[in-house]
Formats: C-alpha cells, structure tokens, sequence
C-alpha cells in the first residue's frame, strides 16, 4: 500500500522553483538529490488523449514523474505515446468508473478536459450534454467528497452574438447559440456554485482556438487554424471552411499549458473568477494567417469555402480582455502570432512522417 501526504501550498511552489534552479545546479554538477523537492502529489487527467491532454500529460510528467500522473479517456492511447505515465480507459459519463479510479489513489488534483467541442456537438446535441455536463457534475461531486483541486476548460463560446465582438470583457453578455457553449456557460456557473456552497477549489479558464503541432484537430471551430499549416506544408493548398475575414481568438498550446499550471499554482485567494477567466494571446483571420504562412512558403494556395462553422464563428468574439486574469495571477503568454508560426512550421517539418508538397 502506498501513501501520500497532500502537497501544501509550499511544495508546490518549491515545485516551480526547482523548474528555474535545476539548469543552474546541472551545471555546477550538483546531485539531483541534493535539490530536487520530494514529489507527493497524484494527478489524474480526464480526455488525455484530446488536443489540450497529449501536450499537459507530458508537461506534468517532466514536471512530477511519469508515475505521479494517471491519464484517462475513452480512445486508447498509440503505443509509447504517453512516455510511461499510467493508462486507464475511462468514459466520464460513467459515475461507477470514475469512483473506482478515484478510490486506487489519493488524487490531489484533477485536470478534467474530457469534453466534445463546438462542431461535433452541433451534430451530436445529446452526446455534447452528457460528456460535458453530467461528466463534469461527476467530477464537481468527487472534488466534494474527495477534497482535490479540480481544472476545467470553458471556451470562448460562451459568448454570442448579443456580446461586444471585440475586447470581450471578463464580465460579458453570455448569449452562446450552440450546445457547446451552452455546456460551456452551464458548467461555468455549476463550478462556481461547487465552489461557494461546497468550497470546491475548481479553477476554470475560456481558451480560444488552440493551435498545436502534436495533437490533430479535434472537432472545433477553430480547427482551420491547426489544418492550414498541415495541408500548406504537405500539399501546398488548403480550402478553408471559414472564410477570408473570419477574425478569432487564438493561442499557442505551450502557452495553452503554461496557463493551466500557472493558474493551478496561484493562491487561492488570488482567484478572484469561479466561473471562468478570459485568456487570449493574439487574434487573427484566416487570410493573415495564410499570408503569415506565405512568407515560408511563398506558393501556398488558400481558397475559402465556408461550411455550418461559420456561423458558430460569426458569434464568437474577434479578440478578447484577459486583464483580470493578467492582475490575478500573472497571465502574460509567450508566443505571439509571427513567433507560433515560426515553431510550427519548423516542428511540423521536424515530424518523421512529413511528406513536403
Ligand atoms: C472549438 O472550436 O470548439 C474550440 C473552442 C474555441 O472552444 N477550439
């Protein structure tokens, strides 16, 4: 039987102090164990397998140990893609099998991504409720009962058409027309009320479209963004489903994690937002980002085709004010448009199985 004492505030900040300290002592070829905090903590990750787990799993376990991680989510993962953190199949729809994985360790923090996103909820209502509502009451329920620290990702599609389209503020109208964001609105309001009536420490943020050169397009609005810079370099064309002027929100995924941990390691009276923060790092169209990916490759073609996406995306904001979560707990990303698009053409041609047009 094994046993973990529940980390304090202290370890894991110690945590983030040994990230900055540890290059230093490399190499001044001091032994590992002579400053390399005590890791106690257990962590679960619902949706493992999603755009936001693959990239946070193999950030948490270079941070804590791979056997410090537990990774879920109904598809299996490839062989070695998850660099030895442990596997479990689990639906989160289903109470009896989360309580089971709950109960084989003593979780200290649980980062519940597993959800169905804006464009395969439009085509599957139903299915979109039960992941994303019932599987998060699920998890707010065991965050009660079992006292850990919960994450939970909301979007930017709380927001509608009725909301200010640019520089949407923290405290915005909530007017969203697909069942994704009425998930998204939902469970920001049920994480809130977890947290007042229960003292649930759940912590939330609205990500905007994602761009990642691990993990493929997953059923969103966005997706456009990732499949541009893949069909630009492996065919030199792309025909893209929004059209020329359509503005979004956007992030880099390594700025996408940083948010996550950052916001999970900020004291708790710090979080002045139960619902859920805004968080951005730039915006742009789909014609600038393929004029940005022109200056690497100067013959890509790009036409727009305009399918049902479109009109999710004329509802959701073209940029958005993340200042709350900037005074809160230091929000400040990393990348910005000019310096992603660099990284993920230069990693994408990396990729071993990178067939160039
Ligand atoms: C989607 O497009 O559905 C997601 C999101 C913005 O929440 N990427």
């Amino acid at each position: 039987m094994r046993f973990y004492i529940r980390p304090t505030r202290y370890l894991q900040q110690t945590h983030t102090l040994f990230e900055k300290v540890a290059p230093i002592f490399e190499q001044l070829r001091v032994p590992i164990h002579f400053y390399k905090p005590v890791r106690l903590n257990m962590i679960l990750v619902t949706g493992s397998m999603g755009q936001i787990g693959i990239d946070l799993v193999s950030k948490l376990a270079n941070i804590h140990g791979a056997d410090q991680i537990v990774a879920t989510d109904v598809r299996p993962p490839a062989p070695d893609q998850l660099g030895g953190v442990r596997f479990t199949t689990l639906d989160v729809t289903d109470a009896r099998a989360l309580d089971s994985i709950l109960s084989e360790n003593d979780f200290d923090t649980v980062y519940h991504l597993a959800g169905i996103l804006s464009a395969t909820g439009e085509n599957n209502p139903d299915l979109c409720w039960k992941v994303n509502i019932e599987g998060l009451e699920h998890m707010l329920k065991a965050a009660r009962s079992r006292n850990f620290r919960l994450f939970w990702p909301s979007s930017i599609a709380v927001f509608g058409p009725a909301t200010e389209n640019t520089s949407t503020p923290q405290h915005a109208v909530m007017d969203p027309m697909t069942m994704y964001g009425v998930t998204k609105t939902s469970g920001e309001l049920l994480c809130r009320y977890y947290f007042h009536k229960f003292g649930v420490d759940v912590r939330s943020i609205r990500f905007p479209g994602i761009i990642s050169h691990v993990s493929p397009p997953g059923g969103g609005t966005t997706d456009w963004a990732v499949a541009m810079f893949f069909q630009a370099l492996e065919a030199g064309n792309y025909s893209c489903f929004v059209s020329e002027d359509t503005r979004l929100p956007m992030m880099y995924m390594p700025d996408a994690v940083k948010s996550i941990l950052d916001l999970m390691e900020a004291p708790s009276d710090q979080i002045s937002v139960r619902t859920s923060y805004n968080l951005t790092a730039f915006s742009f169209s789909a014609g600038e980002l393929a004029h940005s990916i022109r200056a690497y490759l100067p013959n890509f073609l790009c036409s727009y085709d305009p399918d049902f996406r479109q009109e999710i995306a004329n509802a959701w904001p073209s940029s958005i004010d993340d200042s709350i979560a900037r005074t809160d707990w230091n929000w400040n990303p990393e990348f910005n448009l000019d310096t992603m698009v660099d990284d993920m053409i230069t990693e994408i041609r990396k990729k071993p199985d990178y067939l160039p047009a």
